[in-house]
C-alpha cells in the first residue's frame, strides 16, 4: 500500500443540498484525511480547463455549466491508497448503477449531477491537485 493524494470535488448539486459535511465524515470514516480544502464558484475558463480532457465528448458543455452553475468545495484527500479508496466511497459514474452506501447512489440524481469528482489515477491526481493548490498548501499529516 502506497500513501497516495487524490483531489475531490462536491459538486454544485451536493453543496446546494447541504451534506459536504456527511461526505466529509465518509472520508474520515474511510481513513482518508482533508490535507487541504476551499470553496469556489468556479468560472468557465476554471471548469473548462479542469476537464479538458471532456472537451470532445457530447456531454461538455453540459459538464461545464453544471460545474458552474453554484459554488463547489475541493479538498485534497491523503491516505493509503487514496484514489481507489475515494473512487469507491464515491461509486459508479452514474448514481443508478452505484452500489448501496456510495456517495453517489445516497446523494445523486442523474449522470449529469452526481455529486462529487474524484481523480482516476495517481497521474490524474498530481495534475488536478496542482490545478487549484500550491505545494505550500498542503498540510500533509504522514508524518
Ligand atoms: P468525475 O470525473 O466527475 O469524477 O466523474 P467520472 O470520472 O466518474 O466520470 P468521467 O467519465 O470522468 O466524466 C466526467 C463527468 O462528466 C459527466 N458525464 N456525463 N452524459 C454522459 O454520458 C456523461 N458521461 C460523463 C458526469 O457528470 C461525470 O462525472
Ligand atoms: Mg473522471
Amino acid at each position: 500500500m502506497a500513501t497516495e493524494r487524490t483531489l475531490s470535488i462536491i459538486k454544485p448539486d451536493a453543496v446546494a443540498k447541504n451534506v459536504i459535511g456527511e461526505i466529509y465524515s465518509r472520508f474520515e470514516k474511510a481513513g482518508l484525511r482533508i490535507v487541504a480544502a476551499r470553496m469556489i464558484h468556479l468560472s468557465q475558463e476554471q471548469a473548462e480547463g479542469f476537464y479538458a480532457e471532456h472537451k470532445e465528448r457530447p456531454f461538455f458543455g453540459d459538464l461545464v455549466s453544471f460545474m458552474t452553475s453554484g459554488p463547489v468545495m475541493i479538498q485534497v484527500l491523503e491516505g493509503e491508497d487514496a484514489v481507489i479508496k475515494n473512487r469507491d466511497l464515491m461509486g459508479a459514474t452514474n448514481p443508478a448503477q452505484a452500489d448501496a452506501g456510495t456517495i453517489r447512489a445516497d446523494f445523486a440524481q442523474s449522470i449529469d449531477e452526481n455529486a462529487v469528482h474524484g481523480s482516476d489515477s495517481v497521474e490524474s491526481a498530481a495534475r488536478e491537485v496542482a490545478f487549484f493548490f500550491t505545494e505550500d498548501q498542503l498540510c500533509s499529516r504522514t508524518r
